[in-house]
């Protein structure tokens, strides 16, 4: 049997073959020098997916892989070995490549700067290296965050103060799902798509075009741990929730997961403020911003429960914000709880 009669679906060997550099460029219809920086920084962005799955998978078997580092970051939160670890690679996967100038990230007080990048590279990664890391010594699913903007301006004081901007400025924005299987979904501004990593090929290979989330689904997931802890109309909407068909809780204590699920199967996620945390716990410019864009490019939306999320500009890198994000008409009920509210304090 010579090659030419082996039957492979030509429809396998397509989608075998779009990889997530080859669909970057199929989405900016381009090969053009800003087209080919994007595939390649989404594909390092992958490269550092790959290391950190590879990573978890073995995590339980290796030394000094899990647990905690002794040390407390600048959230005020105690850092695991992972968040270390995944950290350092998406610093190390953008080393020598040209391309990102500065990295902001959860774990670092203020950007890391590539000199050797700067020169040429105009794109800051802004990311969160492992979100949910609470889970992994137990091995739940745990994500990466990432969001892609263009310096403006010199930055010649080093203050990156020009990433102090609303999230519109986001040329692309995406997550890593480390699950199952390890799931890479992002946008560039042209809906919302999902690659899978197959192992055997050690590439994530296309799974799903134009993910749209429904207008509305039977999910809300939130930490109702925080109940009395949050403001009247949100504890209204849970009580709400509770009393009407049709709705459903499910809340991983990990981000990345729990939009995941919103994204797929619709409903909203919420992290509201307290009275003791106003601005809620979810920093706007590496988790809420990336995932907000990625849910209105899905048709959805996003909010901190008045005003859109991606019209929020942060007056600091680690700014935190409220989240109501999901299904328009979810979104949508909860902020009408907030709104009626407000309008009964009023009157
Ligand atoms: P809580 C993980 O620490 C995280 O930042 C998000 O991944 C997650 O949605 C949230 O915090 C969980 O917070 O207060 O419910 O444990």
């Amino acid at each position: 049997m010579t090659v030419s009669e082996i039957n492979i679906p030509d429809s396998l060997l397509d989608r075998d073959c779009t990889t997530l550099s080859r669909h970057v460029l199929q989405q900016l219809n381009s090969f053009g020098a800003d087209a080919q920086d994007l595939s390649a920084i989404m594909n390092r962005i992958a490269l550092a997916g790959k290391l950190i799955a590879r990573r978890l998978s073995r995590a339980g078997l290796m030394a000094d892989v899990l647990g905690f580092t002794g040390e407390t970051n600048v959230q005020g939160e105690s850092v695991k070995k992972m968040d270390v670890f995944a950290n350092d690679v998406f610093i190390s996967v953008f080393k020598q490549s040209g391309l990102v100038c500065r990295l902001a990230s959860e774990e670092m007080e203020n950007p890391y700067y590539i000199p050797e990048n700067c020169p040429i590279g105009r794109y800051t990664l802004l990311y969160d290296p492992i979100d949910g890391s609470s889970n992994v010594d137990i091995n739940l699913n745990v994500g990466s965050i990432f969001a892609i903007r263009q310096q403006q301006g010199e930055d010649l004081d080093g203050s990156a103060s020009d990433l102090l901007t609303n999230g519109d400025q986001q040329i692309a924005a995406g997550y890593i799902l480390y699950g199952p299987s390890t799931i890479l979904v992002y946008s560039l501004g042209s809906g919302v798509h999902s690659f899978i990593l197959d192992p055997s090929l050690g590439e994530f290979i296309l799974a799903q075009e134009n993910i749209r989330i429904p207008d509305h689904g039977p999910i809300y997931s939130t930490n109702e741990g925080n109940f009395w802890q949050w403001d009247e109309p949100l504890r209204d909407y849970t009580r709400y929730v509770h009393r009407h068909e049709g709705y459903t809780a499910r809340y991983s204590g990990a981000l990345v997961g729990d939009i995941h699920r919103i994204l797929m199967q619709g409903g909203v996620f919420l992290y509201p403020g307290t009275e003791k945390n106003p601005d809620g716990k979810l920093r706007l410019l590496y988790e809420t911003a990336p995932l907000g864009f990625l849910v209105e490019q899905a048709g959805g939306r996003a909010s901190d429960g008045q005003k859109r999320l991606l019209d929020l500009i942060p007056a600091k890198l680690h700014q935190r914000t409220p989240a109501i994000i999901g299904s328009v008409e979810d979104v949508k009920l909860v902020e009408s709880f907030i709104s009626d509210h407000k309008q009964r304090q009023s009157s």
